[in-house]
């Protein structure tokens, strides 16, 4: 079929505000390259964004050994993260996602503008604000939850909805890649993992994330926040269940998930 990138994001933006699966435009159209799928995740935002949902920050994905060998890949992905997205509260409503899946992450909230293709950890200790505890809940709006590289990217990276926890923390507290999470799933336990699958610590999923927003020429920008990836493997949840993530000397965020 023809490339039309706008036509295909046109495409994008009604499933996923329909919450309906589409077949992989892997599978429909032919030669679409990773900066033509991160076109498209960008045409889609606008959408959004002339409806009135703010630009409030990005996300990582694809941050995890395990993640990046299921699609085949070994380097992450980027999604925009919109005020629609955030929860206000731990409260996860089904309505408007497709088959979601929660995931723990550590987020940064930045103080100052971050840019360029040498940003150093160093440059992000000192932008960074503060770090919270975060989940993420990714709702990719292909069939079975199953793309490449250049489909998820054209998807937002899954992005659906995040949440961060009310208690924020100073960059300088913890060694975040030894943060141990636990998550459990209406009581049992389901995942742990560590602040080191994020690419070996956390903030080198941000360092990461400038180097990609400055080729494509965006920043992180005062105020915004970054997710940093999934400290372990995503799981479905569906409505009813409970989620607990204990976040070893940061707290816990309990998510609850309704029709
Ligand atoms: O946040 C993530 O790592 C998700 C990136 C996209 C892959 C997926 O949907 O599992
Ligand atoms: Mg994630």
């Amino acid at each position: 079929m023809a490339l039309s990138l706008p036509s295909i994001a046109d495409e994008l933006y009604r499933h996923q505000t329909t919450a309906t699966e589409l077949k992989k435009l892997t599978l429909r159209y032919d030669g679409l390259t990773v900066d033509d799928a991160y076109e498209i995740q960008r045409l889609t935002m606008q959408k959004y964004m002339a409806e009135g949902a703010r630009l409030v920050g990005w996300k990582m994905g694809l941050t995890s050994k395990a993640k990046q060998r299921s699609v085949g890949v070994d380097e992450p992905i980027f999604g925009h993260l919109l005020s629609t997205m955030e929860l206000e509260r731990p409260v996860l409503s089904m309505q408007g996602l497709i088959h979601p899946r929660v995931e723990p992450e550590i987020a940064f909230v930045f103080r100052s503008r971050l840019e360029g293709p040498n940003v150093t950890a160093r440059d992000v200790w000192l932008a960074t604000e503060c770090v919270v505890p975060a989940v993420e809940v990714i709702d990719s709006r292909y069939e079975n939850f199953s793309f490449t590289l250049v489909d998820v990217i054209a998807d937002n990276a899954s992005s659906a909805r995040f949440y961060l926890a009310d208690q924020a923390y100073s960059p300088y507290a913890f060694r975040l890649d030894e943060v141990g999470v636990v998550m459990r799933l209406n009581g049992e336990v389901a995942q742990t993992g560590a602040g080191a699958a994020v690419l070996g610590h956390p903030v080198r999923s941000v360092v990461e994330q400038v180097r990609m927003l400055t080729r494509f020429g965006a920043a992180i920008e005062p105020g915004m926040v970054v997710l940093t990836g999934g400290i372990t493997e995503a799981i479905y949840v569906h409505p009813g269940d409970r989620v607990e993530i204990a976040f070893a000397g940061m707290g816990a965020i309990e998510l609850d998930v309704i029709e």
